[in-house]
């Protein structure tokens, strides 16, 4: 590795730049080996900035001429910087004109101009743009792009980058071009190109303000059927951000164009967002629920972007959560409010804290923990994490929380409010988290976010999931509730003290039979002529106390009710007290949650207590009772019922140990299904009848919903049915997988029998195989299956293995390696924490052998071992020796290498 690519870049060193670079005509002969760069700017000296030298950021390219006024000037290169010394003196722009060249056909990493299935793509953010051609690669210089693409018309028909089609035409030897311009100022991380044999969905619409735009959905040709529910997510999205927040399209022309190829989920560029194909293509036969939802929120997260990142901009990339917690916030919203009615929304809820809790707090507790606003990184794009996209989200939240007034419970509209004025403030600029804070606090005046702002902002600045700790006495006498909370929080890598956060907490309380009791504060004065029955108690001390009055009886406390703030919350209710929650909250969130902590709390007894889950059972009767009166509640969703049933994941229960034996928990909670599938087959088997949804396919939240809890149904019927020796739910399971209408159903029966491990299940998957052997989409769910199965004696790494030498297997593509490697090194710990330490042997491999290819991806992977600290031994020592094996290579990319170094830090 050269020296200083591990250089750390602080955000405390932030400086405005030299130059200004006010426009930008790129001209673009596309060609696979050699395509061609031509990069005319019009410069300036910022007056504020004393520099004598221009420093452009480039990488992997071939320069062939740099001119400065139309003439040509002295300059020199300087590791990946070319830098020009003689540049004209005063505040005049002037022109700078550069010539490179690139090879996008070798360009495996897919950042910056590559080529995938015959056709060409973008991907610019974070550092790509310095991969096309050389510039002040930041987001905070924003231009006006005017791009011309000339290539073979035959091979590359279509020709799109971001804005308006200006003119397009034939030219010689076959060729032809196409003229684009951007009205918006933008930074070069959002500049894109496509150009290639593509077909498009296309829908006209008319904004509420009476505006026409054209929506545009490209795909290859052969997958415009499955283009509908994009196209129908992109209208309601531009609808939704419409009446939500007042935010229009800005565009005459909107585009997503699909790539099987691509790093992660989709890219913002402006007016042509560009997709990896799972968030894109859908029709009833290929994708499940989840997927149809997974585009949905996708595609509504980069429209959205279009304000929230596009017109207003981060000033640095530290600031990255300005427009990632942000827009992640406002998608949660957006699908809250698609699902509809109130049960559905707090299924999204749940499904949202679920993510938090089982990967935003490890990494928040491990090596690669950093504030929402980091202070140092050395590569970028290991700071796209869930800290700064689903935590960022949380962060958004609590504000919205901390702004609520009387009729405005909730605080939507103080929010929106807040939202308004960070735009008339900010629209057209680069900023920071502060400002966007300031703004939303200062449209809210009086509120708890404007008294505790500076407060409140330690969420950005210090990592770690505080702990709160909540006790609670009753005084008879006086019939008085104290509620106690205390915070704390762990010490995180480089941040040793933390100081208290501002954690907005709800509350309310329940007497024995379950009914809400009023909550009343003392000494409040408001909510008396209508009873309340939650109240949000805002904890920004050490250790503070609420007292409830007019309390009759003990009541039973909710707490944190839908998890308003990101944190871990000790309390130490009975069995009893749980219980009541899971039966009568009117809090659907906390109703799952006291399910969650009674399941989790049973595996830590065993685990703890080293009990052996093959001669007692985990589960106590009362429990079992609880559930079984879930299943059979009749006015409960089915959707909420399969989030109750669903136990606890083994990292999540993993994290509330101090030492974890993986294969202790695998074992364990292996035992907790097979006993809900033992002891509730009367129940499982009705939901399975009851749930089935016939007629044509809708992934609404009702029918995704039935079809979720049936298939839960049919693999704990299966999971019994195995371990009683008997083959009839199996032989119904491969039945229904052979008659499904739709994908999910066909899945959840293929699931069922795999996960039963049943003789059957080969059939299934050699059936499922052939069927979909040409839906890429379809092909990475079958290899996601097999690497993500429970393992059973380690059988899983041998077929991992053997899956690696199937034709189908490319680990160039990333969504092919992730269904394959990824789903087997982080969604299988079973399998993957091996005791002959081959699992970590095998990740090592992967590391390194994908790094050479592409190092954001394999960067990736590389966090599968970062809790290795909290592991037993002999799991701990053997994760360690591999993650020595990665860090021993020389020649690591900074991305893989950050990682690794972070990993085995002190
Ligand atoms: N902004 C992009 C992520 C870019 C990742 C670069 N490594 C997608 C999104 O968050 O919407
Ligand atoms: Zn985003």
């Amino acid at each position: 590795m050269l020296e200083g690519q591990t250089k750390a870049i602080r955000r405390v060193e932030y400086t405005a730049p030299a130059f200004w670079i006010d426009t930008v005509d790129l001209t673009f002969d596309l060609d696979p080996t050699k395509t061609r760069v031509l990069n005319k700017m019009r410069v300036r000296r910022n007056p504020d900035v004393a520099a004598q030298s221009l420093r452009l950021d480039g990488e992997e390219l071939n320069l062939a001429r740099v001119m400065v006024n139309g003439g040509g000037t002295s300059f020199k290169i300087d590791g990946n910087q070319l830098v020009l010394e003689n540049l004209p003196e005063g505040n005049d722009a002037f022109d700078l004109e550069i010539f490179t060249t690139c090879d996008p056909s070798k360009n495996t990493q897919l950042s910056g101009l590559y080529v995938s299935n015959d056709s060409f793509f973008t991907q610019c953010e974070a550092e790509g743009f310095r991969r096309i051609t050389y510039f002040l690669d930041r987001p905070d210089v924003m231009a006006s792009y005017t791009v011309t693409l000339r290539a073979d018309a035959q091979k590359y028909p279509v020709l799109l980058s971001n804005g308006n089609l200006l003119e397009q035409g034939k030219l010689e030897d076959g060729r032809h071009f196409a003229k684009w311009i951007d009205p918006h100022k933008k930074p070069c991380y959002l500049f894109a190109l496509v150009a290639g044999q593509l077909v498009a969905r296309e829908q006209r619409i008319v904004s509420r303000s009476g505006r026409e735009h054209l929506l545009q959905v490209f795909v290859r040709p052969g997958d415009l059927d499955k283009t509908e529910h994009a196209m129908n997510s992109l209208m309601a999205s531009v609808a939704w951000d419409e009446a939500r927040f007042g935010l229009p399209l800005d565009l005459e022309r909107f585009m997503i164009v699909a790539t099987s190829d691509f790093n992660m989920g989709a890219m913002e560029n402006k007016g042509l967002n560009i997709f990896n194909t799972k968030f894109v293509l859908a029709n009833p036969a290929t994708a499940t629920d989840n997927d149809f939802a997974g585009i949905e929120s996708v595609v509504g997260h980069e429209y959205f972007h279009n304000w929230t990142g596009n017109r207003i901009t981060c000033q640095d990339w530290f600031q990255l959560s300005l427009k990632e917690g942000l827009t992640v916030f406002r998608d949660q919203e957006f699908s809250q409010d698609m699902a509809g009615v109130q049960s559905a929304r707090a299924v999204k809820r749940i499904e949202d804290v679920r993510v938090l809790r089982t990967v935003q707090f490890p990494e928040d507790a491990g090596p690669m923990a950093h504030p929402v606003r980091p202070d140092s990184y050395v590569e970028i794009n290991n700071f796209y994490t869930v800290t700064i996209y689903e935590k960022g989200a949380e962060v958004v939240r609590m504000m919205q929380t901390l702004v609520s007034a009387p009729g405005d419970e909730d605080g939507k509209q103080g929010f929106a409010k807040g939202m308004k004025l960070y735009f008339e403030r900010h629209d057209g600029q680069a900023v920071t988290c502060d400002d966007f804070a300031q703004a939303i606090s200062d449209a809210n005046p009086g509120s708890p976010l404007a008294q505790l702002l500076p407060q409140f902002k330690r969420w950005y600045s210090q990592a770690g999931t505080p702990r709160v700790l909540a006790e609670g006495a009753y005084n008879s006498d006086n019939k008085s509730f104290t509620l106690t909370l205390s915070q704390s929080c762990a010490p995180t890598p480089d941040q040793a003290i933390k100081e208290p956060f501002v954690i907005p907490v709800s509350v309310g309380l329940l007497n024995a039979s379950g009914t809400p009791m009023a909550v009343r504060l003392q000494g409040d004065t408001q909510g008396q002529a209508h009873p309340e029955f939650s109240k949000t108690l805002v904890l920004s001390e050490s250790t503070q106390t609420f007292v409830f009055e007019n309390i009759e009886s003990v009541p039973t406390p909710s707490l944190l009710r839908n998890f308003t703030a990101p944190v871990n919350l000790d309390c130490a209710l009975t069995e009893e007290q749980w219980l009541t929650l899971l039966a009568h909250d009117t809090d659907s969130f906390n109703r799952w949650e006291a399910g969650q902590r009674l399941a989790v709390q049973a595996a830590l007894r065993f685990i703890r207590g080293n009990h052996n889950p093959q001669t007692e059972p985990v589960l106590g009767a009362d429990y079992l009772e609880a559930m079984k009166a879930v299943l059979n509640h009749p006015d409960l969703d089915s959707a909420f019922k399969e989030l109750v049933l669903t136990l606890p994941s083994e990292t999540y229960i993993s994290e509330q140990l101090e030492s974890v034996d993986p294969q202790q928990v695998h074992a364990v909670r292996e035992a907790m299904k097979l006993q809900l599938a033992q002891s509730l087959q009367t129940e499982w088997q009705t939901c399975y009848t009851q749930n089935k949804v016939t007629g044509a396919y809708s992934p609404d939240a009702k029918s995704s919903g039935k079809r979720a809890l049936s298939g839960m149904a049919l693999s704990m019927l299966c999971l019994a049915a195995v371990h009683d020796g008997t083959s009839i739910w199996p032989g119904k399971a491969l039945q229904a997988f052979k008659d499904a209408h739709n994908m999910t159903d066909r899945f959840n029966a293929l699931v069922a029998l795999v996960g039963s491990g049943h003789e059957l299940a080969a059939q299934a998957l050699a059936q499922f195989h052939a069927l979909f052997k040409n839906e890429a989409l379809v092909i990475d769910k079958w290899f996601g299956l097999q690497a993500s199965t429970p393992d059973r004696g380690g059988n899983i790494l041998p077929i991992v293995r053997q899956l690696m030498q199937h034709p189908d297997f490319n680990l160039r593509n990333p969504n092919r390696a992730r269904s394959l490697i990824f789903s087997y090194c982080s969604a299988n710990p079973g399998g993957f924490h091996r005791t002959d330490a081959a699992g970590y042997v095998y990740w090592s491999e992967r590391v390194i052998e994908l790094d050479a290819i592409n190092p954001q991806v394999a960067a990736r992977l590389a966090r599968a071992l970062d809790r290795w600290k909290k592991l037993a031994e002999p799991y701990r020592q053997a994760a360690k020796t591999a993650i020595e094996r990665v860090a021993a290579k020389s020649d690591l990319s900074k991305d893989v290498r950050e990682v690794v170094t972070r990993a085995l830090a002190e």
